[in-house]
């Protein structure tokens, strides 16, 4: 869709911070639309929302979802989604898109790897395919994708790693920030830069200090959740985010659980996206007040106690024995609806979430969270 190119949008307005803790009700503007934050993306890798129709994804009260730049270059091509229109005509998704850069793609479903300070190359995990992706050609991707927000291309390496790895990835990640930033070409998308530099604070501090003066419209905190114990992601978290500029939003990356979450809200962290909603919900794994459920367990056989009356209309009526059927039986209908349910029950935690901090209670309302998820029902 064409838009008027002086038109200042991404426009960050923090609304209110929580005065029981660093948790942030914020307003991010973009082309398609406005986000509330702190907010979770459902990720949507091939251009959907596995599992799920668009209308049902409207319906979840999700704001603005994830796409990849790895999947949708390789599968149907940038180029063939830029002929149709670009990925919000694709999918019919008319609310705001963020695009990851393929940054974690390539270090985590690529074969035979190799990271040069010109590009990633890499064989393609659907056909072996030999690829190149520069920082410059993840642009180009997501702006063929025409996604609203496009992130950095950066270096993610393992963990544990030598510090020297840590940190050549690190200063990598920012000169490919800075490349990003020089290949953009339209006004109606937005980069995110990518802090990086494991689990050494001082790297974290480093790298959000020198990404800060490249004034990017918003700020990721990246390779976490990739396998280190929670605590050790929640020490970064309280080492990056005050580094951060205030009047920006945060995003961490593929992050989490709902206790992570509000974990990170609590921490100061915006915005979120993980697969686990609808990964779990389509391995008959609920998310609740009480806690996890799963739902093939034979305690279910004769259940007839709601999965969680609060849920959406579809679900709100079926027993626990019914969800426990549909996935003995391979019903396509179990994972539509659990991955349906879960992602509106993020949706739910988040709007509480919002909520909680605009009315300066967000602590007792984590603690009250964590206590119920803790309960196991
Ligand atoms: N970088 C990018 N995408 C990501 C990550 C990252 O570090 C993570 C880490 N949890 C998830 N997705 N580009």
């Amino acid at each position: 869709m064409d838009r008027p190119a002086e038109v200042d949008w991404f426009q960050y307005h923090l609304k209110h911070e929580d005065t029981t803790s660093k948790a942030r009700r914020g307003e991010f503007v973009t082309p398609h639309g406005v986000v509330q934050t702190p907010a979770f993306m459902p990720v949507g890798t091939q251009g959907t929302v596995k599992g799920l129709e668009i209308g049902m994804v409207r319906q979840t009260g999700a704001e603005m979802i994830l796409g990849n730049t790895y999947h949708l270059s390789l599968r149907p091509g940038d180029d063939v989604v830029a002929e149709l229109g670009g990925l919000h005509k694709f999918m019919d998704w008319r609310g705001p898109i963020l695009t990851d850069s393929g940054g974690f793609q390539i270090f985590s479903l690529a074969q035979m790897r190799k990271i040069t300070e010109k590009e990633a190359i890499f064989r393609s995990h659907i056909d072996g395919r030999k690829i190149h992706l520069s920082p410059e050609r993840s642009i180009e991707i997501q702006e063929n994708l025409g996604s609203d927000i496009a992130m950095v291309l950066d270096h993610v390496v393992e963990l544990p790693n030598e510090s020297k790895v840590i940190r050549e990835a690190m200063d990598r990640s920012i000169r490919w920030a800075k490349r990003c930033q020089d290949a953009a070409t339209r006004k109606d998308q937005a980069q995110f830069a990518i802090v990086q530099g494991g689990l050494d604070e001082g790297l974290r501090v480093e790298c959000a200090e020198r990404l800060a003066e490249l004034n990017f419209p918003g700020y990721a905190i990246g390779g976490l959740s990739v396998g280190e114990p929670p605590p050790e992601m929640y020490r970064i978290l309280d080492a990056t985010c005050p580094v951060l500029p205030t009047d920006k939003p945060r995003y961490l990356m593929g992050v989490g659980r709902p206790e992570d979450l509000l974990e990170g809200i609590r921490r100061g962290v915006d915005l979120f996206d993980c697969v686990m909603p609808t990964r779990n919900g389509r391995n008959a794994l609920a998310f609740t007040d009480q806690g996890t459920v799963r739902l093939r367990n034979s305690k279910y056989q004769r259940d007839s106690t709601p999965l969680d009356p609060k849920s959406v209309p579809q679900v709100a009526g079926l027993s626990r024995a019914y969800f426990r059927h549909l996935f003995m039986a391979k019903e396509m209908l179990g994972p539509i609806l659990l991955s349906l349910h879960n992602v509106a029950y993020y949706q739910r935690l988040m709007r509480e979430a919002q909520l909680a901090i605009e009315e300066n209670r967000f602590e007792a309302y984590y603690e009250q969270k964590m206590a119920g998820w803790a309960s196991g029902g």
